[in-house]
């Protein structure tokens, strides 16, 4: 079962594509920002920590990501996985690599979702509109999303092109031409 790492900015389709390929492959999706909004609904004590980076748009400190990521990826390595919103910044991308060799796994794709920043910020606000997320609630919060990705996310494409595995998949199309792109590289 493939191995997939899904790179994009906030609203790009990752959460979307993740769940598609998943079902498509019955293979398990790590979401990292599902796992931080499952801990804040269960109102924990790292919940409550997180929603308030969430909300203000910055990024969960990397040491409670990569706990949370570690004890996941130990599950079940024979059925792959596709990690959807981590790495995001070069110290979990540093640590995920300590972290797959002590397991012995690698990843087989990294796949980067490019889309423009305008029609990033409809997107999420469409969402906070309809799903009522709180970090997609306010225009303003969403720009601070987008910066925080370019300053500290979208080295990870340097990051994995040095390494010849980055991949690029246009996300400016609808979600089934997205879906079928990114299984064509992944078969
Ligand atoms: P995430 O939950 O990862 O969410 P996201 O980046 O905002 O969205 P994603 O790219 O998954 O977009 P989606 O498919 O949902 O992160 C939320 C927060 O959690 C972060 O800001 C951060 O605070 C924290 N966090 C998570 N991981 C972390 C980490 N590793 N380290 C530190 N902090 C972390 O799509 C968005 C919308 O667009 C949806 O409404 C969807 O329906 C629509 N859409 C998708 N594809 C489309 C298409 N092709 N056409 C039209 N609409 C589309």
């Amino acid at each position: 079962m493939p191995r997939l790492i899904f790179l994009g900015p906030p609203g790009a389709g990752k959460g979307t594509q993740a769940e598609r390929l998943a079902a498509a492959y019955h293979m398990p999706k790590i979401s990292t920002g599902d796992l931080l909004r499952a801990e804040v609904k269960a109102q924990t004590p790292l919940g409550s920590q997180a929603k308030v980076y969430m909300d203000a748009g910055e990024l969960v400190p990397d040491a409670v990501l990569v706990g949370m990521v570690k004890g996941q990826l130990q599950k079940s390595p024979e059925q792959g996985w596709i990690l959807d919103g981590f790495p995001r910044t070069l110290p979990q991308a540093e640590a995920l690599e300590e972290l797959l060799k002590d397991l012995g796994q690698d990843y087989d794709h990294v796949l980067n979702l490019d889309v423009p920043d305008q029609v990033l910020v409809a997107r999420l606000l469409a969402r906070g509109q309809e799903q009522g997320r709180s970090d997609d609630a306010d225009e303003a919060v969403i720009l601070k999303r987008l910066e925080v990705y370019r300053q500290q996310t979208a080295p990870l494409i340097d990051f994995y092109e040095a390494k010849g595995r980055l991949q690029r998949v246009n996300g400016n199309q609808s979600m089934e031409l997205v879906q079928e792109h990114l299984q064509a590289l992944v078969q």
